[in-house]
């Protein structure tokens, strides 16, 4: 089963057995990256969640150290879940701080770890925040951003306000254990964006992160030098992740644009970011199964992490992103493919199509497009089309498209398109796109679109670049990509 499964990728992070979602506790200690995750050691199924844990000191191999937390006794807050949450640092203690699950209850809770972060004590105060304010009626109540701030911890716990749309709560505290409701960060409107619009904000927000934009490329003016990343939530339907562009002062943060984070929608859900010792905002997502639960309970597996990803201002402000630098240094074999006009066939004897890192320079004029498609079979006809077309009108932004429609001959995987809007200069865009067996990242002049693809057949490996007339692509750079396990990643199920 598992260790043949050819959808496991083989250069992202997946968890060492069962099931894995969201990214938590994201920070780097003493040189040292941790990533903990919602883990679930006995099944591929989002059940009695605990915090898994691994480190890095590259970013892009992984060790694994002993989970870091399981739910509690039948009594406990988290008897029925250690849900998803932060890491600080107080002064000198890993503290941290997750929701707690229990039932349908959900409250706030700490653990503090040893100095080697491999030992973790639930406080026995716990929970620190029995749940949200009385007075508001509220839609779930969990996740946390967690930061110090003139000389107090301030908290952002995720919430919806009933009728009214997503929210973050805001606390504050001196200790980490005895917290004050100050009151909604900010509050969204369920009604508008609609809903089912790809900016829609939903009832809750997920996993809210707040932060200061590295400034990278941009002048940031001040009224847009804050993000605050959430992944909007209704009625247990994990939707997409977004962020609002804003100022954050006092207790408030005043928005000034709401945007798609990642165009693949809930293939990349439930970020979580830290500023690690290069002043780079590192974050992680979520890729979720684009398989039946069936088929992910039947390979033993579900759930993969993105790899890691620097965030930052583009030239217009907005947020753009790519994988660190770290991670080409598992490209091997590099090929530079000079492309014909039309149809560009890749070497699968000099590319590795299931494990790649391709780069194309493209200039498109008005109405030309270009596409690549990866995962090809021509036995079975499978392909997986990243396809970017610019619109006739010279002003407007080109599309970015992910269609699946041909992905899979299995009719029980997710072939729903994908698409975004990617500004550019004269038509001029560089496309990556990054192969790792089922999962897909794809950056376009750093918009980013994350899925999931499952082809059928094992040799689904053929990659084909088509272009219009109009279209020059100038390279087309390929790399095979090294294992970060030795060999595919054994499941060890507990
Ligand atoms: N996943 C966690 C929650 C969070 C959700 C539970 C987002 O804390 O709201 O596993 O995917």
């Amino acid at each position: 089963r598992a260790e043949s499964d050819r959808h496991r990728p083989r250069f992202h992070f997946t968890s060492p057995a069962g099931w894995l979602n969201d990214a938590n506790g994201v920070s780097q200690r003493d040189g040292v990256y941790h990533l903990f995750y919602q883990y679930n050691p006995v099944e591929a199924r989002h059940h009695r969640i605990h915090w898994g844990h691994a480190t890095s000191t590259d970013l892009v191999t992984w060790e694994d150290a002993p989970i870091a937390l399981e739910p509690g006794g039948p009594d406990a807050p988290d008897s029925d879940g250690c849900w998803s949450g932060v890491l600080v640092d107080d002064d000198g203690v890993p503290t941290i701080v997750y929701s707690a699950r229990r039932g349908e209850s959900e409250s706030a809770a700490i653990a503090v770890g040893s100095a080697d972060l491999r030992t973790w004590t639930k406080d026995p105060a716990n929970p620190v925040i029995a749940g949200p304010p009385a007075d508001l009626d509220t839609v779930a109540f969990r996740d946390h951003s967690v930061w110090r701030e003139d000389g107090r911890w301030r908290q952002l716990i995720g919430s919806g306000l009933r009728g009214q749309g997503g929210t973050a709560l805001l606390y504050e505290s001196d200790d980490l254990r005895s917290w004050r409701y100050v009151g909604p960060l900010v509050v969204g409107d369920a009604s508008d964006p609609a809903p089912g619009a790809p900016d829609w904000t939903g009832t809750m927000w997920e996993c809210v992160d707040l932060f200061e934009v590295p400034a990278g490329r941009a002048e940031l003016p001040p009224e847009r030098g804050h993000a605050l990343v959430f992944s909007a939530w209704d009625e247990g339907v994990t939707h997409h992740p977004l962020y609002l562009l804003g100022r954050y002062e006092g207790d408030t943060f005043t928005p000034a644009a709401l945007r798609r984070l990642d165009y693949g929608g809930r293939y990349f859900y439930a970020p979580q970011s830290t500023t690690d010792d290069h002043g780079r905002r590192v974050m992680f997502g979520w890729l979720q199964e684009g398989r039946s639960d069936d088929a992910a309970a039947a390979a033993g597996w579900s759930g993969v992490m993105s790899l890691p990803r620097d965030v930052s201002a583009g030239a217009d402000g907005e947020l753009v992103s790519a994988p660190v630098r770290e991670v080409e240094a598992l490209r091997r074999d590099h090929v530079v493919v000079e492309p014909r006009p039309g149809t560009t066939v890749l070497d699968p004897t000099r590319v590795d199509g299931r494990q790649c890192d391709l780069v194309l320079t493209v200039t498109l004029a008005p109405g030309a497009w270009v596409e690549l498609a990866v995962l090809v079979s021509e036995e079975s006809g499978e392909q997986t089309v990243v396809r970017l077309d610019r619109p006739q009108d010279p002003d407007l932004d080109l599309d970015l498209v992910l269609d699946r429609s041909a992905a899979s001959v299995d009719p029980g995987v997710d072939a729903t398109p994908r698409s975004g809007p990617v500004p550019h200069e004269d038509g001029a865009v560089t496309l990556r796109v990054l192969v790792d067996r089922s999962a897909l990242e794809v950056f376009a002049n750093g918009r980013a679109l994350t899925a999931r693809s499952y082809p059928e057949d094992p040799g689904a490996d053929g990659l084909v670049l088509r272009s219009s007339p109009e279209a020059q692509v100038s390279s087309i750079d390929a790399w095979s990509m090294a294992d970060i396990w030795s060999g595919p990643r054994e499941l060890r199920p507990r």
